[in-house]
């Protein structure tokens, strides 16, 4: 591709308005151009990046034995009647009325579409297992989109459903796309883990993320420092033993504790530590108040209590809804003298604790010295908490540490939670009619080529690896005037080609540095540089990962890259 011909806006000032690095460079490298909030254009550099990732992903789902289609934007709303989610998906769904009014959603996710498909077209067992996929834009309405193709309103995902009669023959295409996600994000050169994850409102238990480990990821990874342990910090179980205080129950107490709302001034006024605090939180599940009891340092995993409640909804109560089961206000509420009939559930690190402090229920009053069962009941004890750094790994080697990680894969064991409310079933080898077994696996193909801009960066501009790159070579020569120069490198241009290399050649009347910094900008892994010396024959050669620089004939140019494939 010649630069003169194409379409690659460098800017060299950084947007205001983009935070993170691969947004501020895929903007000033011309690679993406912002539409509206959470939608872009992809430049023909940009739509390179993309072509490479599908390639990656398309060759490793067909090798895992899935098959391409190609599902419709538009889908009717009946569908998601079917399934239930056209009432359960709020402002995130965008929807829309055709010409005769019928309603359409624009396609967050395709389980309803496919289901119905299938279960139209596939009616005996001797048609499974079947796996398919498509490579397709997608709409969530994202309350905040930012970092650019990081979360965006219309983004490019691959998605695959499979369909299977029996869970052993869903495990094994689960667990052999497991291993095809593993390949595509190592082939992307992405440094990634595949976690445990929470399912979420998608049912099924099985399901595991894959995360690219980053300062600016949105999820907390919580992994062992010594084994391969790895989980979503949202479901990450706490297997902590707590021994039990074995101090004798003393009296309840009511303290004053003049303007102390928070666990850690409690504590302080009463000089005790923040373990033998108890907080007292108000849940609103399902629209019922729960009273939910964290020892003081710690935090209530809402996920955790949802899956445990198996609850719709779970939002904490406002401070009104909880004054009418204490009549006082947050930072005052404790479990002494709750009415018998709210619910009150603990983490279970409550449970070894004596002694313990917490609100009175009464502004500016706290208890010392209650203790369960004869202060106040839990009916349940739960693991509820967050998992905190230093705790036991939950497979029981070494200790957990945290780390940020960007979501770029999903994948679920799904069950029969779309094929029974869709009636998509199947004759079995008894005849019997039985509900197909399905798992759904999410890839963010847009999102990719963002970590990957993420990961593959310096102070001057991209520098991709040669294994995903929107070019392998960029040709430069200096002066467009100088004849010598440019018969050198319209003869590399064509030459380079030949040998199978993709080259990017600044055919432009620029001046050399206007060309160079751009070329640093865009990042290609190596340039070759036509100046003074092509009048004998001479060029340079840069790898843009090291900064090296190698002189070389013309005629020796194709085999000094090739000799760098594999370093660079
Ligand atoms: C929606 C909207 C947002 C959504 C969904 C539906 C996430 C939704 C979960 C999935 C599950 C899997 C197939 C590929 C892999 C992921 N956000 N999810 O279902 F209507 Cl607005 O998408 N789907």
């Amino acid at each position: 591709m010649k630069q003169s011909k194409t379409l690659i806006p460098t800017m060299r000032e950084v947007p205001a308005d983009a935070d993170v690095k691969s947004h501020q460079l895929l903007l000033r490298a011309g690679f993406i151009r912002q539409n509206a909030s959470g939608v872009y254009t992809y430049l023909p550099l940009g739509k390179k990046m993309l072509r490479k990732v599908e390639d990656i992903v398309r060759e490793e789902m067909d090798d895992a034995g899935a098959v391409e289609l190609l599902m419709p934007a538009l889908q009717q709303a009946e569908l998601w009647q079917e399934s239930g989610r056209w009432q359960t998906y709020g402002p995130e769904l965008m929807r829309l009325k055709d010409r005769h009014s019928r309603e359409f959603a624009l396609g967050a996710t395709h389980e309803e579409v496919i289901t119905a498909l299938v279960r139209d077209e596939v009616k005996s067992y001797k048609r499974l297992p079947l796996t398919l996929y498509q490579i397709q834009t997608k709409f969530r309405d994202e309350k905040r989109p930012r970092f650019g193709l990081l979360r965006g309103r219309e983004f490019i995902m691959k998605d695959a459903y499979s369909f299977h009669s029996s869970q052993e023959s869903l495990d094994e295409v689960y667990d052999r796309l497991f291993e095809a996600y593993s390949n595509i994000f190592q082939r992307c050169g992405l440094n990634f883990r595949a976690v445990i994850a929470d399912s979420g409102a998608m049912g099924g238990k099985d399901t595991h993320e894959f995360m690219v480990l980053s300062e600016i990821g949105e999820d907390t990874i919580a992994y062992s420092d010594t084994s391969s342990y790895a989980a979503n910090i949202e479901m990450a179980p706490v297997v902590t033993v707590y021994e039990k205080s074995n101090d004798e129950p003393k009296p309840l107490e009511k303290v004053e504790t003049p303007d102390s709302k928070t666990i850690e001034s409690v504590a302080a006024f009463l000089n005790v530590p923040a373990e033998q605090c108890v907080k007292t939180l108000v849940f609103k599940v399902d629209e019922e108040l729960v009273i939910v009891l964290a020892r003081g340092d710690h935090e209530i995993n809402d996920i955790k209590l949802k899956n445990y409640l198996d609850a719709g909804t779970v939002e904490m109560a406002t401070e009104q809804e909880a004054a009418r089961i204490f009549g006082a206000t947050f930072g005052s509420l404790g479990p002494v003298g709750v009415p018998a009939d709210v619910k009150i559930i603990a983490d279970q690190a409550v449970q070894s604790l004596t002694n313990i402090v917490c609100g009175a229920n009464e502004d500016g009053w706290h208890y010392v010295n209650a203790n369960i069962a004869r202060d106040f009941n839990i009916s349940e004890f739960a693991d509820l908490r967050f998992i905190l750094e230093g705790d036991p790994s939950p497979d029981g080697k070494g200790t957990i540490q945290f780390a940020k990680g960007i979501e770029v894969g999903h994948i679920f064991k799904l069950g029969t939670r779309y094929s029974e409310a869709m009636n998509a079933v199947y004759l079995d080898e008894n005849g019997r009619t039985q509900p197909m077994i399905m798992g759904c696996y999410g890839i963010g193909v847009s999102r990719i080529v963002a970590a990957i801009a993420e990961q593959f960066n310096d102070e001057k501009g991209f520098v991709w690896p040669a294994t995903l790159t929107p070019f392998d070579v960029h040709l430069i020569p200096v002066n467009v005037k100088d004849e010598a120069q440019v018969n050198a490198a319209n003869v590399l241009y064509d030459t380079l080609r030949q040998s199978g290399f993709s080259v990017l050649m600044d055919d432009r009347a620029e001046r050399a540095g206007v060309k160079f910094t751009d070329s640093d900008l865009i990042g290609l892994p190596v340039r070759v540089t036509v100046g003074k010396k092509a009048a004998e024959g001479i060029v340079e050669i840069k790898v843009r990962k090291t900064g090296d620089v190698i002189e070389s004939s013309v005629e020796n140019v194709i085999n000094v890259i090739h000799d760098l494939q594999g370093t660079i």
